[in-house]
């Protein structure tokens, strides 16, 4: 009996010991909820830590600097094993960062990469090629306007992400480069919408009124091009045909305004991290060496017509949205 005991209490605090080794704890510093790319993005690297047996500690920025710095410090206290962190900016981070480094904890760079990571020590930063994507979506208005016989001068308004976000700052040096490529494109309108649906609708009913006439509209993101079809809708004209609209992410709800006609196109950028998350941290346990830096090959652009060619650094030819809506999850 007393043999039978030991051995059942030993088995206890072997497992007990096991589980304890494999149970780390990952710190995740969101922006925020502004985007249904956000959404995704933050329920993928959730999902992917929860299924990979390890422990959460998830902080919403909501949108401000000062409250992810204060996760980033509560992060320490609690002595987490890694921390994940995408700033809603892309400076004000080279304190917080190095008092992450100084605390010893392995910091993953996700999404948007901040200014100081030349100065700071990261293990790995995954991010999108947003210059690809801003350039994509000009080359794709470009080239479907020369498909449909205008060749006219047009005027295009370029409604950007948040002030200072890689996303926005790499979009619009994307977007500019292309807008070179087009002399009849003029560009008429430029103006921050944060990301939001509630502010590209904003920013566009203030365009309509103050500008004659847009032809285009550039949207960093599906979000506030979406925010802009409703002000487009109640100013009387008929978004997809008077206004041209090309958005960004490639979510869900972009396929649908596509297919209702309401939208023209848009240019891919995933928000799947989670599996490179946890492939990231186990290499980190085993000690194995990779990549530092992980800019994620942009595939697609999904669009009203198919058969687009719209890549800049990679050759991309756009996809019709109506043929590959029922794939997408997000
Ligand atoms: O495009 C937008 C989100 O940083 C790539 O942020 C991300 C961008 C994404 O709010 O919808």
């Amino acid at each position: 009996m007393k043999k039978v005991l030991v051995l059942v209490l030993s088995l206890v605090l072997v497992l007990g010991l096991a589980a304890n080794a494999s149970a780390l704890t990952v710190a995740f510093s969101q922006i925020g909820q502004e985007s249904d790319w956000r959404t995704a993005n933050t329920d993928n690297v959730k999902a992917a830590i929860e299924e990979a047996g390890w422990e959460l500690v998830y902080s919403d920025g909501q949108q401000k600097q000062e409250n992810q710095i204060a996760a980033l410090r509560s992060f320490i206290t609690q002595g987490v094993d890694y921390i994940l962190f995408t700033g809603v900016v892309n400076t004000g981070w080279e304190e917080v960062l190095t008092e992450v480094n100084d605390a010893d904890i392995p910091l993953l760079l996700l999404d948007r990469i901040p200014d100081c990571a030349d100065v700071i020590d990261y293990k790995v930063a995954f991010g999108g090629d947003f210059v690809e994507e801003g350039y994509r979506m000009v080359k794709w208005a470009g080239e479907y306007l020369k498909s449909i016989g205008r060749d006219e001068e047009v005027n295009v308004v370029i409604m950007e992400g948040t002030t200072g976000a890689s996303a926005q700052v790499d979009r619009t040096t994307g977007n500019l480069k292309a807008l070179e490529e087009y002399p009849n494109m003029k560009l008429v309108g430029q103006q921050s919408g944060n990301f939001t649906r509630a502010e590209g609708q904003a920013v566009m009913e203030s365009w309509l009124k103050s500008i004659d006439k847009i032809d285009v509209l550039f949207a960093q993101n599906d979000d506030m091009a979406l925010g802009a079809i409703d002000a487009i809708k109640a100013a009387g004209l008929v978004p997809g045909q008077d206004i041209i609209i090309v958005g960004c992410d490639s979510v869900k709800a972009a396929f649908e305004a596509i297919v209702a006609g309401d939208m023209n196109a848009t240019i891919e950028c995933t928000p799947l991290y989670g599996p490179f998350v946890i492939d990231a941290i186990n290499k980190l346990e085993a000690g194995e060496e990779f990549d530092k830096t992980v800019i994620h090959p942009e595939e697609g652009v999904y669009d009203c017509v198919g058969g687009i060619e719209c890549g800049g650094s990679v050759a991309v030819t756009s996809v019709k949205a109506a043929d590959v809506i029922d794939q997408r999850q997000y």
